[in-house]
């Protein structure tokens, strides 16, 4: 049985890839672009080409950082001047309009899975599937067709690709995602994939860690840390998931100031308490609030707050909602 489809155009178009071509890759860098990038590299090399990668964006996210530092994978920072030196430019996870940093390129190749412009994008070479959960599915199924050796790096790097744009295969997502994954599971280095996916941290959100866990309370059935300043409502998110995984928390509250707004995001089993409906029913009124069952947030300015402490404002809002 074969695992996937024939990718006869793209077997063909590969087989002109010569020598003499010098490519340069294009991403918008997330985890799926980039493994997209090193697999699509991995195949022009194969065909004798020289190839870079280039991002037009810079990396944050700690988890993305270590992708790119454990699968050792080489990109550069794009610059308008950067295309000339190279005979061929492709796109991969993202099409021309999408950037005002593509728009004026022409591109030889575009491989993505976002829904296809209107007009249509041009290329000598161009295989955009929005079925398909992953720009690295579509990648895997030319290695595998090309009968090319995946390396565990690659393969992982594919693996986290597809789980992140998928959201572990819970949102768009089709059968051909989970295939993808599966046979990359042959090559693939669990214990690598397992590093990358637990970088949530960073060395200087530590200390909010700290202070959310020393600060949080009981209220209810569930429990309220209150943070106070935060540089980004991200650390408010990674604290929030980080304290669900403590058994007895069955519900929690991290509350925060970023800005000039009061951030709270709402975690929940889904069973105890209707996070969503928590949150709308206590916080919407002084600005946006809402979510689902296990999962919700508020925002509002900070100004709503009438004095006092933000974690005694919280408490009197909720007062009675449980
Ligand atoms: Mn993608």
């Amino acid at each position: 049985m074969s695992y996937f489809r024939k990718v006869d155009p793209a077997r063909h178009w590969f087989s002109m890839v010569g020598k003499e071509q010098k490519w340069l890759i294009l991403i918008n860098a997330d985890p799926d672009a980039m493994a997209s990038s090193m697999a699509l590299r991995r195949i022009l090399r194969h065909h004798g080409a020289t190839v870079d990668i280039a991002g037009i964006n810079e990396v944050h996210r700690p988890d993305n950082l270590a992708m790119i530092r454990y699968t050792r994978m080489e990109m550069r920072r794009f610059s308008p001047g950067m295309a000339a030196a190279y005979s061929h430019l492709a796109l991969v996870d993202s099409q021309p309009s999408h950037n005002p940093q593509f728009e004026d390129l022409e591109f030889s190749a575009i491989i993505d899975h976002h829904p296809p412009a209107t007009p249509p994008e041009e290329a000598e070479f161009m295989e955009i599937k929005p079925e398909y959960g992953a720009t690295s599915t579509i990648l895997t199924e030319y290695l595998y067709n090309l009968n090319l050796r995946i390396g565990a790096r690659l393969a992982t790097a594919l693996q986290f690709g597809i789980r992140t744009d998928t959201g572990n295969f819970q949102r768009h997502t089709c059968e051909v995602d989970l295939r993808a994954y599966q046979y990359l599971s042959k090559f693939a280095d669990p214990q690598l994939l397992t590093r990358i996916v637990q970088s949530e941290l960073r060395l200087d959100w530590l200390p909010y860690v700290a202070r959310a866990i020393s600060r949080r309370r009981k209220i209810g059935s569930g429990h309220l840390t209150v943070l106070d300043k935060v540089d980004s409502p991200d650390i408010l998110v990674l604290i929030a998931d980080f304290l669900t995984r403590v058994y007895e928390i069955r519900w929690l509250i991290v509350a925060g100031i970023h800005e000039k707004n009061i951030v709270l995001i709402f975690r929940g089993d889904g069973l105890t308490m209707d996070m969503g409906r928590l949150a709308q029913s206590r916080f919407d009124e002084l600005g946006s609030a809402g979510g689902h069952k296990a999962m919700a947030r508020a925002e509002f300015p900070l100004e709503t707050m009438e004095g006092g402490s933000l974690d005694a404002f919280i408490r009197k809002r909720l007062q009675g909602g449980f």
